[in-house]
């Protein structure tokens, strides 16, 4: 018999859907009135709209509601999208941004206990209990995944282990000693973690590892099986930003058929990226979270970039929360090569079905006369790379026409040696775009 999947808190999690339609609109109210009265950016962007925060009264007209960009933020950083007095916040976060000033968020002492609720939430969907030994191998700092998890942990009553990201000799020294059942890192890591057992000789059956719990980066399905056949455990995703909180936004439960959204604290719209209309149930598009409980930071209908569906029936778990896909990765990701939009996880799809890639490729693109090139840079095994050439010219043949199959666009393949990729202790960057 399936034992019965154990839920954090069944009253949010199961609540009937009207039920929690009820509640989000309540929360939405008095979010409008909180921006309304303390957030500058939002005073504009209603008296522009010609809007008071008395004017909603069904969730129906979310879409009369302005958006917020990142860019927002840029412009009142550091702290002038806070709601709250300085006095009030007891700590402080910023995104992990690679060009310009990093966007910097803030969170009450209610706000980080509502964040370490839903990290709790999430573990518990996954199955951490605390019998768990939790391994948070993501980066302590500014960054939230590690603080996220290390709070909603010890909620859990798991026994914390927070070494933090990087030395993975190290890691896996601890792994061992220490039997972490519960792994906490980005997917990309989990593969670093998997290369280096492999090089040490060490079997993944003599360690403790029980479930992983991966997210902060786009991953596909096959990487899941990859993850979990080489770490002996059970795979799990979990999606957030540190704009709108970090993680806890949504967490897959053990029937992995999406991840939860916390829709008691943030309402979920899909929209059209270039139009901003709300899309119809079921549809694939950016998706725009709202905050419903957060004091210090809150947001109202947050761009994220993120591309994914959402989908409404109750999941066999019995949560009532809507599970969001896998994003494909985000729109900014999204490549256009010779006008044909390609994610980079369509790729990964593809390479980790082929016996003799390795799990580890980069992108690299160039605009030689006018044309846009995509080359394929894919680790394979020894075998294949020492082949003779003529061999290896038709492996190659082989994963272009698979390549090609799948994007409809012609790309090209080179064959690198095993472990000449850079591997990754945080998020990946797999992505080298040349052209500007
Ligand atoms: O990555 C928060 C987080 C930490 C989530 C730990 C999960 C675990 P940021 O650094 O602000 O916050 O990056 C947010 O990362 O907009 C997505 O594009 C991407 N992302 C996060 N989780 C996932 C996921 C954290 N499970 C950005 N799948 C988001 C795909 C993800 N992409």
């Amino acid at each position: 018999m399936m034992t019965p999947h154990k839920i954090w808190n069944p009253t949010a999690e199961c609540m009937p859907r009207e039920q929690r339609r009820a509640v989000q609109l309540a929360r939405l109210k008095e979010t409008l009135v909180r921006v309304a009265d303390h957030v500058p950016c939002y005073q504009k962007k209603f008296s522009e709209l010609g809007f008071q925060a008395g004017d909603l009264t069904s969730l129906d007209d979310i879409g009369l509601l302005p958006f917020t960009t990142k860019e927002d933020l840029r412009q009142n950083y550091p702290y002038g999208m806070f709601a709250v007095p300085m006095r009030e916040v007891v700590r402080i976060h910023s995104s992990s941004g690679t060009t310009g000033k990093p966007t910097v968020v803030g969170y009450t002492r209610e706000d980080i206990n509502n964040w370490t609720e839903l990290v709790a939430r999430f573990m518990t969907a996954a199955g951490v209990t605390d019998e768990d030994i939790v391994h948070i191998a993501f980066g302590y700092g500014l960054f939230t995944g590690a603080f996220g998890l290390h709070y909603g942990s010890e909620a859990v009553g798991a026994s914390v282990i927070p070494i933090s990201g990087g030395n993975t000799d190290k890691q896996l020294m601890i792994m061992q000693d220490y039997r972490s059942s519960a792994l906490v890192c980005t997917p990309s890591y989990g593969l670093t973690i998997a290369d280096r057992l492999e090089k040490q000789g060490i079997d993944p059956a003599s360690l403790a590892l029980r479930v992983g719990l991966f997210g902060a980066e786009p991953w596909s399905e096959q990487m899941r099986t990859e993850l979990e056949n080489r770490l002996g455990l059970i795979a799990t995703d979990n999606y957030g930003l540190s704009e709108v909180m970090g993680p806890g936004i949504g967490g897959e439960c053990l029937c992995k058929q999406g991840m939860h959204i916390a829709e008691d604290h943030f309402i979920a719209e899909i929209i059209d990226p270039d139009t901003g209309e709300i899309l119809p149930e079921g549809s694939v598009g950016e998706l725009v979270l709202t905050s419903l409980t957060k004091q210090a930071f809150p947001m109202i209908r947050y761009r994220t970039r993120d591309i994914t569906r959402l989908h409404y029936d109750v999941c066999d778990c019995g949560r009532t929360l809507a599970r969001m896909e896998k994003t494909r990765g985000r729109s900014d990701d999204m490549l256009i090569i010779k006008g044909v939009n390609v994610f980079p996880t369509q790729i990964e799809e593809v390479l980790f079905q082929i016996k003799g890639c390795e799990p580890h490729y980069q992108l690299m693109v160039d605009r030689v006369n006018n044309q846009d090139i995509l080359e394929v840079q894919v680790e394979v095994n020894e075998k294949i790379f020492f082949d003779e050439m003529k061999q290896q010219r038709s492996f190659v043949d082989q994963v272009e026409k698979k390549l090609y199959s799948v994007l409809g666009l012609s790309v090209k393949v080179k064959l690198v040696e095993p472990s000449s990729i850079t591997r990754h202790e945080g998020k990946a960057c797999r992505v080298f775009d040349r052209r500007q």
